[in-house]
């Protein structure tokens, strides 16, 4: 028998990134584990992914290219070749470009987060045909876009400094679930004697494991923001100092933070006055204190102002003048990622293809020709994501996908929700098969992924599809014929030893520890840019009082802890956890509808309807319900997820989703 371990890294998207070793026995990958070495990983993997092996030999993967035989979403395909497939495919996208490339649009998120399977040869691709070009919104960019205005980039503390942290806010995020190894970090720090408070509407298993939980109003991050600028004002708790060398526009904000006494934060919260003195006091006191931001927050119209505000709140204390104070929201922007050289931007020449933005394809997919959207869309080349289930409003995603009139490539390991819609379903390979290379959004060190195993049936990386129609396409520019280690090389451009993390399999990056200590923002000023504003929900009772009454609880639909969006839900072992799609409400919102326990119940709005489980429980504050995770719709009830609800409406920045600003109302099922 032959044994080997191969280096890799886990491909999804979370910011964890964890370094991975993949143990192969005569050519089957028998278990993957956490590099013990790595600084974040330190030998653990989350359930999910230590039950990979689970996905990645799954009886239902898509091992032969597929063709569409029965009607646009019956989910009925018959065996074709590559050479077939490939053939047809370019052909129909030829005869598409040469009317107008721009009604081919790509769909591509982050089910792999290697910058090799993801856009590079793609991008190229659709980049040389001049095809749309599409705004990948539906995760990050609110909050992304105010992480740029506040500090020049998606930069912040180094993680590992949380250890030695005395305060840690948890804000909007449910660490236990979808950062586990920060939460090991936080853990540490808790031991050492720091504080750990989790702001967030749900009562989360990491609010449990806090010493304090602040369960405000979905959306009113952005007023408590301002609110505890308020009391550092009034009680003189600021850093005068490192205000005056390393920031811009307090003298705005703070006229507005005045506005903002502990009483009225309260009732925009939903939270007691104390809470707001308490948790000022708490951070001006206890140093150094670091706050995790997470995507929680944002996922609402006010999300990217929410973000803004609560960046401005270290500069105001000077936390970042210690390693361990400061903030993380995302660590992007510290890796150096050559996307000129990945996407061959210049192949578009003189074009300058419209941008379809990802969060809004329901609607766009539904749009006619007309002179300010361009022509109508023909064609969707999905890879990387699953639309069908993760896009809002999914009432118009399913009615756009199921046009007899548009043709529709999946790359995919399953048959997804948006593979049943496919003209043409391609096997794509999985991260034990391809080789990658990957940035981190919660740490700063860069990894590689060896293929463990060769590719299982006839399953292709990304890449290799992509050159293949490149090819038929007659594209012969030299970077269509770079093989994946030449494009992994150049990745990171010269500022990474390519070598070096080769053979290692991950390599620290050159990151001060206290970045921030002394200004340095990579601002085009070099100082911190403090602003924002609270702006209210679009579905809240205060602004939509009409609404709400028809509609009075809100609700939010964050991650569950064993699914990653909607990867893993097909995974029979990860499922069982899971158990069924599941709507959490409080007994005070329970009891005068007759909703028990158990009981399957319907939760609407105008948008759509979803039929689920009541989980009544104290998890959920009174006005709030949960749904929680991306279900895929065909292996929930009725055919449907918690996306039939949610709005295409974009947030205040970066044009980004708002999954979680959604007014609801919940019947028991039987109570019609
Ligand atoms: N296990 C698991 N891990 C994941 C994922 C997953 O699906 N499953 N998804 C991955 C992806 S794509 C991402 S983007 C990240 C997301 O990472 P996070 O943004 O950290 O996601 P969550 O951990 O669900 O935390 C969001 C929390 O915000 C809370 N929340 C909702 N609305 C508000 C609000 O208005 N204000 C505040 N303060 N809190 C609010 C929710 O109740 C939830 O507990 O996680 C990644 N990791
Ligand atoms: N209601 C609600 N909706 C949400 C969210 C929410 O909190 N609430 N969260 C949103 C967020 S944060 C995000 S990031 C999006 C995520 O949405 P998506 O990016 O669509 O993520 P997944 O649902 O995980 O789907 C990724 C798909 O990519 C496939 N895949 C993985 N690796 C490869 C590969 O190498 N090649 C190919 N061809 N395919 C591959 C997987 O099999 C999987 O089906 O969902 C969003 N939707
Ligand atoms: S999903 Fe996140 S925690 Fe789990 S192995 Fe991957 S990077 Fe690590
Ligand atoms: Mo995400």
């Amino acid at each position: 028998m032959t044994t080997t371990v191969v280096k890799a890294a886990c491909p999804h998207d979370c910011p964890d990134t964890c370094a991975m070793r993949v143990t192969v026995e005569n050519g089957r990958a028998v278990k993957v584990q956490g590099d013990p070495d790595h600084p974040t990983t330190r030998g653990a993997l989350c359930t999910k992914v230590s039950r990979y092996t689970e996905r990645t030999y799954h009886p239902e993967r898509l091992l032969h290219p597929l063709k569409r035989v029965g009607p646009k979403g019956s989910g009925r395909f018959e065996r074709v070749s590559w050479d077939e497939a490939l053939g047809d495919v370019a052909a129909k996208l030829a005869a598409i470009a040469a009317r107008d490339p721009e009604a081919i649009v790509p769909y591509s998120y982050a089910g792999t987060m290697g910058l090799v399977q993801g856009e590079s040869m793609a991008a190229r691709f659709f980049n040389r045909l001049g095809a749309s070009r599409l705004d990948r919104t539906i995760c990050a960019s609110a909050g992304a876009t105010a992480l740029a205005l506040s500090y020049g980039r998606s930069v912040g503390m180094r993680v590992e400094y949380f250890a030695e942290s005395k305060l840690i806010l948890i804000w909007g995020s449910n660490s236990i679930a979808s950062n586990l190894h920060f939460w090991s970090i936080a853990q540490q720090a808790k031991r050492s004697g720091a504080k750990l408070i989790c702001i967030d509407p749900r009562r989360t298993e990491t609010a449990d494991k806090c010493h304090q939980h602040i369960a405000l109003l979905p959306g009113t991050d952005g007023a408590l923001a301002l609110g505890l600028m308020h009391e550092l004002i009034v009680n003189d708790w600021l850093d005068p100092d490192y205000i005056e060398r390393h920031t811009d526009g307090w003298a705005e904000l703070r006229e507005r933070a005045l506005q903002w006494p502990p009483q009225r934060v309260a009732e925009t919260c939903g939270i007691a006055a104390e809470v707001v003195r308490g948790l000022a006091r708490d951070y001006a006191t206890l140093a150094p204190a670091a706050i995790r931001v997470n995507y929680g927050m944002q996922r609402v119209r006010g999300g990217g102002n929410a973000v803004r505000l609560i960046t401005a709140l270290p500069c105001l204390i000077g936390a970042w003048r210690d390693r361990a104070g400061g903030l993380l929201l995302s660590a992007s922007g510290w890796h150096p990622v050559d996307t000129m050289a990945l996407e061959r931007p210049d192949l578009l020449g003189a074009r300058t293809p419209r941008t379809i933005n990802m969060s809004t394809i329901g609607a766009d997919l539904l749009r006619e020709a007309s002179p300010a959207f361009g022509p109508k869309i023909e064609a969707l080349i999905v890879y990387n994501s699953n639309p069908v289930a993760v896009a809002p409003q999914s009432r118009e995603v399913v009615a756009g996908f199921a046009r007899e009139d548009l043709f529709t490539v999946v790359l995919e390991h399953f048959r997804t929700d948006t593979a049943d819609y496919a003209d043409y379903l391609l096997p794509a390979t999985t991260q034990l098969e391809h080789f990658d290379v990957h940035k981190s959004y919660g740490h700063t060190s860069v990894l590689v992924n060896h293929p463990a195993i060769a590719p299982l049936g006839e399953a292709r990386p990304n890449t290799e599809i992509f050159r293949g129609l490149a090819a038929r396409l007659g594209f012969d520019e030299p970077c269509f014929a770079e093989s994946d280690v030449d494009i992994g090389r150049k990745a990171f451009g010269r500022s990474v030893d390519f070598e070096r993390l080769d053979r290692e399999g991950w390599l620290q990056l050159p990151i001060a520890d206290a970045p921030f200590a002394h200004g340095g923002f990579p601002t085009r000023s070099g100082r911190a840019q403090l602003g924002g504003e609270y702006v209210p929900n679009y579905e809240s009772r205060a602004s939509a009082p009409e609404l709400a009454a028809r509609y009075p609880l809100a609700m939010i639909s964050p991650p569950a802890r064993h699914f990653l969006n909607s990867t893993f839900v097909n995974v029979q072992s990860l499922r069982s956890i899971e158990g069924e799609p599941l709507l959490e409400l409080h007994p005070d919102d329970a009891r005068p509808r007759g909703i028990a326990d158990g009981a399957r119940v319907r939760v609407w709005n105008d948008r759509g309807r979803y039929v689920c489980t009541a989980h009544v429980s104290e998890r959920a504050r009174p006005g709030v319900v949960v749904g929680l995770g991306v279900w895929w719709r065909k292996l929930g009830r009725e055919g449907t997820n918690v996306n039939e609800l949610t709005s295409q409406r974009l947030t205040d920045l970066g044009r980004a989703p708002t999954f979680y600003d959604c007014l609801v109302e919940v019947a028991a099922e039987d109570a019609e």
